[in-house]
């Protein structure tokens, strides 16, 4: 196809279809290691909780990933891939200044897994009561709106929505910040985490 009809194509497409989101992408700067950085609550708006279960692996006495972002409402499945025995559980609930009661899953050997859904946003600190050196966090974010960082503090969220937000970045043992952006095609916001 003729590469100005194409064009033409997508411009109507896009006007027709009132495409109208961009990214949300910056650096967050004052840690190191892996941040998460998500959308707060959207005033109104509501999302349906994904269907897939993502997997903490407790595996090499680790819970890989480190760090589990998932959206408010999904189910969490904790596997145990190690041939000893592994137990799993968070002390409390972390939403802001709150503390929320926690949970014990129990403990279970090598290829059992146990599940658990988060229905409500805030911080599970995991813990394995089995190995003192195991931990781990699920960062349970209220919008499907959220990415992690790469090694150098960069990150990037995809199809937002234009409008107006609060944008979140959170860090292990730091404080949490929380910045405006004002998303109309691409937003950039930078974040400094400190304690
Ligand atoms: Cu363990």
């Amino acid at each position: 196809m003729n590469r100005n009809v194409v064009r033409i194509i997508l411009v109507v497409l896009v006007t027709t279809l009132g495409v109208s989101a961009g990214t949300i992408n910056g650096k967050i700067s004052g840690v190191s290691g892996e941040s998460v950085v998500y959308v707060d609550t959207i005033q109104g708006k509501t999302f349906p909780p994904p269907g897939e279960h993502p997997v903490v692996n407790q595996k090499g006495l680790m819970f890989q990933p480190h760090i589990l972002v998932v959206q408010a409402g999904t189910t969490v499945d904790f596997l145990n891939s190690d041939k000893v025995a592994h137990n799993a559980f968070w002390p409390s609930f972390q939403q802001g200044a709150k503390r929320g009661p926690g949970k014990n899953l129990g403990t279970w050997p090598q290829g059992e897994k146990r599940s658990f859904k988060f229905d409500q946003p805030g911080v599970a600190p995991l813990l394995c009561n089995v190995h003192a050196e195991m931990s781990g966090y699920i960062v349970v974010v209220p919008t499907p709106y959220f990415a992690t960082t790469d090694s150098g503090g960069n990150y990037k969220i995809e199809n937002v929505p234009d409008g107006q937000y609060n944008v979140v970045g959170w860090h292990e043992g730091i404080k949490n910040q929380t910045k405006p952006v004002a998303v109309s095609g691409d937003a950039q916001v930078d974040m400094t985490l400190s304690k």
